[in-house]
């Protein structure tokens, strides 16, 4: 099935919780190693170059938030979080995600401070639906990344598994990938191509089964 016509705009840079969206419409986050392609897969996907691509790791240091409206449907927000791996200091203990990754899930989920220490679930409707974490098709099993999925896993929302440059790899690596990934992870990712558009159908129809 092909894409919907859709738009999509840059809302904001949340530097803190107060900064994200309050409108309560649904989101959703992705998050991934710094460079893994979330901003060029954010373009691909959307058709439009609306985020800031980068040769250099490291850079996003902040929640950039876009607005994407599919034709004909509701709006909802595509979070893209800060990258991981190339953060220093206390980033192991909190696994893998920086702080201010680590205080969007609290905002999101009132992850710690109330509900999941309490063991009860959000009373409203949750604003966030999924989290989409981004790997690096060469580089499948990193332990950052293993870290990272099993404490998504741990957060209760629903979580998808996506290895991104899906075209670099040949035939016999996309198998390994594939075998690799369902050992560390336990799935097999969704592959997905910015730069041949591998993927981009499927991606989005996920994104609408969780949104819409
Ligand atoms: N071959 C290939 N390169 C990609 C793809 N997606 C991103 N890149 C490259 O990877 C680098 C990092 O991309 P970027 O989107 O800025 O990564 P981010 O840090 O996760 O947002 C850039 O040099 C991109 O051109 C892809 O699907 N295929
Ligand atoms: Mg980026």
């Amino acid at each position: 099935m092909p894409r919907p016509r859709l738009s999509a705009e840059f809302v904001t840079s949340a530097v803190k919780p107060a900064d994200l969206p309050r409108d309560g419409r649904p989101e959703i986050a992705l998050a991934g190693r710094s460079n893994v392609g979330k901003s060029s897969l954010l373009n691909a996907l959307v058709r439009t170059a609306v985020a800031r691509t980068s040769s250099t790791p490291g850079k996003t240091r902040q929640v950039n938030v876009y607005r994407v409206t599919p034709g004909g449907g509701f709006p909802f927000y595509l979070i893209d979080l800060p990258g991981y791996g190339h953060t220093s200091g206390g980033a192991k203990a909190r696994a893998e995600f920086d702080g201010l990754t680590s205080l969007y899930f609290e905002h999101r989920i009132g992850l710690g401070s109330h509900s999941l220490e309490h063991g009860h679930p959000p009373a409203t409707d949750p604003v966030l639906r999924g989290v989409v974490l981004a790997i690096d098709a060469r580089h499948p099993g990193l332990a950052s990344d293993v870290r990272a999925w099993h404490w998504l896993a741990s957060l209760g929302v629903p979580h998808l598994l996506m290895a991104t440059k899906i075209d670099k790899l040949s035939q016999a690596e996309r198998a390994r990938l594939a075998t690799t990934c369902r050992q560390e992870f336990g799935q097999a990712p969704l592959v997905v191509s910015a730069l041949d558009g591998t993927g981009l159908d499927e991606l989005w129809q996920q994104l609408r089964g969780l949104t819409g």
